[in-house]
């Protein structure tokens, strides 16, 4: 397979000239082109409609007017009923051949490349919403294989919050705004989320995840993505194995503090998707590897959880993850609408090689997503818009319905027929296709939960236990701050009774906080996800297994074993404070070091314009603190030059630049007087901040003794260690 563009729109098909059978073109820009109507008519006035005299009432008889008004009117289709906020690039996926071994299909095959489009997302918020929203990120991919389009639709969390499809709209319900005065927008901070999260046991273990680092992405380049659920993956001998998806991105997997991501949220909503953007259009293309989790047939019951069941992941130190693959996003999007908006990602969007599992939520997704996107592109036909369009040719007698824009030709339209040799004809085996695994199911049309998925907090636990002291104290202090949104008491308390099933820690931390007494895993636990005539018994979890390890791989701290070897300062921004007066020679020469490796620079000064150095040197300013805010980088140097750093000091929000850059754990560095600013910075409790971890000064001018720290320091990204320091456990 090679690197194929996606298809464009075009009306290629329409016949200009009948004599001669001539193809009218469109150009896509429209350069050089006169106005139209969308029948082709020129307009020749398009600032004026039609009226009975100059001051009259506008006629009806103007089909300009109705025709563009009428399009403008129906411009919005319903937005996605979750993950509505996304942002999507196209890009390639490359096969390292390994995978071949177990899966037939094609895309894996050595050599293969792949063209993709991958969709990222919030879940809770709508269209217009935040970035930031504290929440799951999608992470849905659609490659247009050769044997037809394959969609892996995906989280950045790697199990789910309920076990069962049939409770996916409850629990959506419970955590989109609240149905009578539709409040909050994209968060979960509130009583509905938690009234269901205390009620629904197999809830714990993603609520943790959600609580953590992983809900607050630095960027959608840096985080992971998961298929969740166990697949099959299926050998041209028709052997099949079960499979975990992971991506892995290159750049590493990081996060921002809450604070942080709050004030974002009021400062460049579009964060995520300025980042992706931007970094596509300078040629930084983001690069994950897919990887694979791979259980044999025969080990499908050796794990102490099910491997079918979503609330559930397989620890990497148990089954390692093999790389199969690299993608690649390298071009944005030409029109958000058209792609981004139209694009349909489907679970049985599926190629040969590759199966589904018996998982109960991946089942009722499989019928979800087609009969979502039936309903939100409004018909049969929306494989037929450009961005869902296959590169392998569709052949079938599949017909008519809203907006068909194939045109399908002869007599005959279905099969088997001998009027056209009985074409569109089957393929046979030996001529590829897609055949479901042989799978033996023998069983009774039961309704009810299979005991294997009980157990809803040891892997809870199992994630506690594996986080960083700092990436519990942000668990804890997310949960605080959700918990403390919830206006029930009753929803607080259960909320920690769960969470004493998982760890008395944890619990008591977060009750702390609350204000509320401390329970015992012994609690009484309300379970409502029971049948009204089951067994509660059969549904009741015992509370965490006391003896729960940890497993390395569920950290994304900086010296995390998910980071090993990926410290880099690639694309990072790194916001450089100074004004008139400031040591020029110096910030140029950083700003060269820092930009050689990848990172990117920006003049935050005290106006717009052009910077006046010490030695009349002149630099053009990028951004004043009126313009932007630390929250926007991801570290800051403060220029040496005493003119400058007496200005820096005497303008509060410069202030305030360095200490929130502090609070956030930012690597900070300083020069010559620039070390002024970070004391004038200070805040009680933090006045050592010149010894604090990731904070680097030089007293010299000259920055080439600081720039390999200063360097070193940004890599590896932030130093909780500071946040630690400040609160007590
Ligand atoms: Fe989705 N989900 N989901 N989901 N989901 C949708 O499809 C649904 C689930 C995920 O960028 C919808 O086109 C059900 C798990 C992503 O366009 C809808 C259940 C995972 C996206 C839907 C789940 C996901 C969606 C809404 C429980 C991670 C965005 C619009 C059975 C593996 C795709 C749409 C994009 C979107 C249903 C659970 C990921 C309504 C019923 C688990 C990334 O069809």
């Amino acid at each position: 397979m090679s690197k194929k563009p996606i298809a464009k729109q075009s009306n290629e098909d329409a016949v200009s000239n009948p004599k001669t059978g001539d193809l009218a073109k469109n150009t896509e820009d429209g350069l050089g082109q006169f106005l139209t109507s969308n029948q082709g008519l020129r307009v020749n006035d398009d600032q004026n409609s039609l009226k009975a005299d100059e001051r009259g009432p506008t006629l009806l008889e103007d089909f300009l007017l109705r025709e563009k008004i009428t399009h403008f009117d129906h411009e919005r289709i319903p937005e996605r009923v979750v993950h509505a906020r996304g942002v999507a690039a196209h890009g390639y996926f490359e096969a390292y051949g390994n995978a071949s071994e177990l899966s037939r299909a094609a895309f894996l095959q050595p050599g293969a490349v792949t063209p993709v489009f991958t969709r990222f997302s919030t879940v809770a918020g709508s269209r217009g919403s935040s970035d930031m929203a504290r929440d799951v990120r999608g992470f849905a991919v659609k490659f247009y294989t050769e044997e037809g389009v394959y969609d892996l639709v995906g989280n950045n969390i790697p199990v789910f919050f309920i076990q069962d499809a049939i409770k996916f709209p409850d629990f959506i319900h419970a955590v989109k705004p609240e149905p009578h005065n539709e409040i909050p927008q994209a968060a979960s901070a509130h009583d509905t989320f938690y009234d269901f999260i205390s009620t629904n046991p197999e809830s714990t273990h993603m609520l943790l995840w959600a609580m953590s680092d992983r809900g607050l992405p630095r960027s959608l380049r840096m985080m992971e993505g998961f298929g969740i659920h166990t697949f099959r993956l299926v050998n041209a001998a028709g052997k099949s194995c079960f499979v975990k998806f992971h991506w892995k991105p290159l750049l590493g997997t990081h996060s921002v503090a809450w604070e942080e991501a709050q004030q974002i949220s009021g400062k460049d909503p579009d964060f995520h998707r300025r980042d992706l953007w931007n970094c596509i259009e300078m040629g930084a293309y983001p690069e994950w590897e897919l990887g694979v989790q791979v259980v044999e047939e025969a080990d499908e019951r050796k794990f102490d959880f099910d491997i079918l069941d979503a609330t559930k992941l397989i620890p990497e130190e148990l089954v390692p993850v093999v790389k199969i693959g690299k993608m690649v996003l390298n071009r944005n999007v030409d029109n958000y609408f058209a792609e981004t908006e139209q694009v349909a990602f489907c679970l049985s969007h599926m190629v040969p090689g590759i199966d589904f599992s018996n998982d109960p939520l991946l089942q009722g997704r499989l019928f979800s997503y087609l009969d979502t996107q039936l309903k939100r592109l409004g018909g049969p036909n929306f494989h037929e818009i450009p961005i869902n369009r296959s590169i392998a040719p569709i052949y079938n007698n599949q017909r008519d319905g809203h907006m068909r824009q194939t045109i399908n030709k002869g007599q005959t339209s279905y099969g088997p027929n001998r009027l056209n040799d009985n074409y569109p004809q089957q393929a046979k085996r030996s001529e590829g296709g897609f055949n479901s695994v042989h799978e033996r199911v023998d069983g009774h049309k039961i309704r009810m939960r299979s005991k294997s998925f009980v157990d809803h907090y040891s892997q809870a636990r199992l994630f506690w236990n594996s986080q960083s002291d700092a990436e519990k104290m942000h668990i804890v202090k997310a949960l605080r701050f959700e918990l403390s949104h919830v206006q029930k008491e009753a929803v607080r308390t259960r909320t920690l009774v769960q969470l004493a099933q998982v760890d008395a820690e944890l619990v008591r931390r977060v009750a702390e906080g609350l204000g509320a007494p401390v329970p015992s895993a012994d609690g009484v636990q309300l379970n409502l996800a029971v049948p009204a005539d089951g067994n509660a018994a059969d549904y009741q979890s015992a509370p965490a297994k006391a003896n729960t390890s940890s497993s390395p791989a569920l950290s994304i701290a900086p010296d995390s074993p998910i980071n090993a070897g990926k410290a880099s300062i690639k694309t990072r921004h790194i916001a450089i404070l100074a004004t008139d007066g400031a040591d020029v020679a110096a910030i140029i020469s950083l700003m060269k070091t820092l930009m050689d490796l990848g990172a990117q620079t920006a003049i935050v000064a005290t106006h717009l314009g052009t910077l006046h150095g010490l030695g009349g040197e002149e630099l053009l300013i990028n951004g004043t603190f009126q313009s932007t805010a630390s929250v926007l980088y991801d570290a800051v140097y403060v220029a040496g030059g005493e003119a400058s750093v007496a200005k820096l000091k005497q303008d509060a929000d410069a202030v305030r630049f360095v200490n929130e850059a502090f609070r956030h754990c930012k690597p900070i560095a300083a020069s010559g007087a620039g070390i002024d600013l970070l004391k004038a910075a200070a805040y009680p409790g933090a006045d050592d901040m010149l010894s604090a971890d990731g904070v680097v000064t030089s007293s010299e001018a000259q920055v080439g003794g600081l720039a390999p720290k200063f360097i070193a320091a940004i890599a590896r990204h932030r130093f909780w260690s500071r946040e630690l320091a400040a609160t007590p456990a």
